[in-house]
């Protein structure tokens, strides 16, 4: 018999909304829903009769937001932007005091924190929540960071740490293997309150940037093991499957094993990546973190040169007529396989550390900007299932935020410090060879760059300020002053006109 009235509602059955809707009567939960073209709902609904909490179609947003038991939580999985306004517009008159909306999708986090103040004032909830892990994660466990009110959180949380993926407690590794109508029982869910309204939706957004990092880095090592060894793509997946179980054991890792093993379905001799065309397309998350990065004066260079690197390969016509003017070194590598590729696993390494840090400094800025209280070593603990970024090497950042829960940067950690001081010199062989022998690697030589930036105690900008100086009278502190004190000298006229800078 079903409850008279639903546990929660889902608005938008695309295929994310399809999947977190059964996600959620999987797991005993009433669920309404509705989507703006009916005949989806009820397809949807007379194509799943027997779920274990039961689905319940609602024709309209009215006879939708009477079917929910109060206080309301319904969540919204439409597109981001203009149509999640138009929802939220559209259950307003609706709604009483402290119901909760929740928006699953990929919203800009200032958009929600524009949702949550408006909806405030009139006596409404709203929780901002990122939703990682693609349709499969919908289904059968997503990574989830939910930002808004505390009160609003705790009536959502038994729905979102059921529903949530997880990880064994004692290895922090995935628990894989649910079902239709079977989850898997027991487990670390991999959610946890963020913080205050936007908090959710920017930390999934540096979730996707880090993932647009990993993903580029992953693609230079297979171009470096190409370009420099000649390996075939089957004995690098082989190379792959081996990286995976070590330090580099990860989502990603596994999947381009998969992919680089794969043979193409169609011709069934070539191997399947090299029927695939190389331009890669985006959704703009990457793009949003570096934009923010800039806006923020963070320096997240190797995540935006991965976003720069699909950018690059849209421009396939192009490259493909500059390949015939542009002319490399010529220089072909002759050492050792082994060796090479052994570096090329401690260039990838050493890069991610790099743009995690970069990630979680945004995170560290963020905070401060936006009086949000975050929780590193949690962030990073939610990131172990359900996400794209889902890694072994998550564990490594939990335990450095528990060592110091104040940690400047990932890269002064203990273990990570230990880490890229070991593996360093591999590091600079892979990107000084990629440099001589022609082979693009921006992320990898980006993180270096970073690296050795970070680790300088005097940097060029001394040279930069005066010449700001010069031409510009911008004014410079100097090294036997305290911060603080301006000076300047007057520069005799430049030869050029002044131009700011
Ligand atoms: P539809 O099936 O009626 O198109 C992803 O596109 C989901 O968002 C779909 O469920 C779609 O509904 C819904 N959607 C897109 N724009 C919408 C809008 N302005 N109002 C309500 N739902 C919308």
């Amino acid at each position: 018999m079903p409850k008279t009235h639903s546990d929660i509602g889902l608005i938008g059955l695309a295929v994310m909304g399809q999947n977190l809707a059964l996600n959620i009567a999987d797991h005993g939960f009433q669920i309404s829903v509705y989507n703006r073209t009916t005949e989806k709902t009820d397809k949807f609904v007379a194509e799943n009769p027997n779920t274990p909490g039961g689905l319940v179609g609602a024709k309209t947003l009215q006879e939708f937001v009477q079917s929910l038991s109060k206080p309301r939580k319904m969540v919204i999985l439409v597109q981001a932007g203009k149509a999640t306004d138009a929802v939220i517009d559209g259950l307003v008159p609706l709604l009483e005091k402290d119901d909760i909306i929740i928006d699953g999708g990929n919203a800009l986090w200032t958009d929600t924190i524009r949702r949550e103040k408006a909806l405030k004032e009139k006596g409404l909830r709203f929780i901002g929540s990122g939703v990682s892990g693609g349709e499969e994660g919908a289904r059968f466990g997503p990574s989830l960071m939910p930002g808004g009110e505390f009160a609003a959180w705790k009536e959502l949380k038994p729905v979102w740490e059921a529903i949530a993926a997880k990880v064994d407690g004692k290895t922090g590794k995935p628990i894989m293997g649910a079902q239709p109508g079977k989850p898997v029982k027991g487990g670390v869910p991999c959610t946890t309150y963020i913080g205050e309204n936007g908090a959710g939706h920017y930390v999934k957004m540096i979730h996707n940037g880090i993932e647009y990092g990993d993903m580029q880095m992953i693609c230079e090592a297979y171009a470096l093991m190409g370009g420099l060894l000649g390996l075939k793509p089957a004995e690098m997946g082989a190379i792959f499957s081996e990286w995976n179980q070590g330090a580099l054991d990860s989502f990603l890792i596994e999947i381009t094993a998969d992919i680089l093993k794969q043979k193409d379905p169609k011709t069934k001799k070539k191997a399947f990546v090299d029927v695939v065309l190389d331009t890669a397309g985006q959704k703009g998350t990457g793009k949003w973190t570096s934009t923010n990065a800039l806006d923020m004066g963070v320096p997240a260079p190797t995540i935006a040169e991965a976003v720069f690197a699909r950018c690059i390969s849209a421009l396939k016509d192009e490259r493909v007529a500059a390949s015939k003017i542009l002319k490399g070194p010529g220089k072909k590598y002759k050492g050792s396989k082994k060796a090479l590729v052994a570096a090329i696993h401690d260039a990838l390494y050493c890069s991610k550390i790099c743009s995690y840090a970069q990630g979680f400094q945004l995170m560290r800025t963020a905070q401060a900007e936006f009086g949000w209280k975050l929780n590193f070593g949690e962030i990073a603990q939610i990131f172990r299932g359900g996400c794209i970024i889902r890694a072994a090497f998550l564990q490594k950042i939990t335990e450095a935020y528990a060592r110091n829960p104040n940690l400047a940067n990932l890269l002064l950690d203990p273990y990570f410090n230990k880490t890229v001081k070991k593996a360093q010199e591999n590091w600079r062989k892979v990107v000084s060879l990629a440099a001589e022998c022609g082979v693009p690697a921006p992320t990898f030589a980006s993180a270096l760059a970073y690296y050795d930036s970070y680790r300088s105690a005097r940097l060029p900008a001394n040279l930069l300020q005066a010449q700001r100086d010069y031409f510009g009278a911008h004014t410079y502190e100097r090294v036997d002053q305290p911060r603080g004190k301006f000076f300047h000298i007057d520069w005799p006229e430049p030869s050029r006109p002044q131009i700011e800078a």
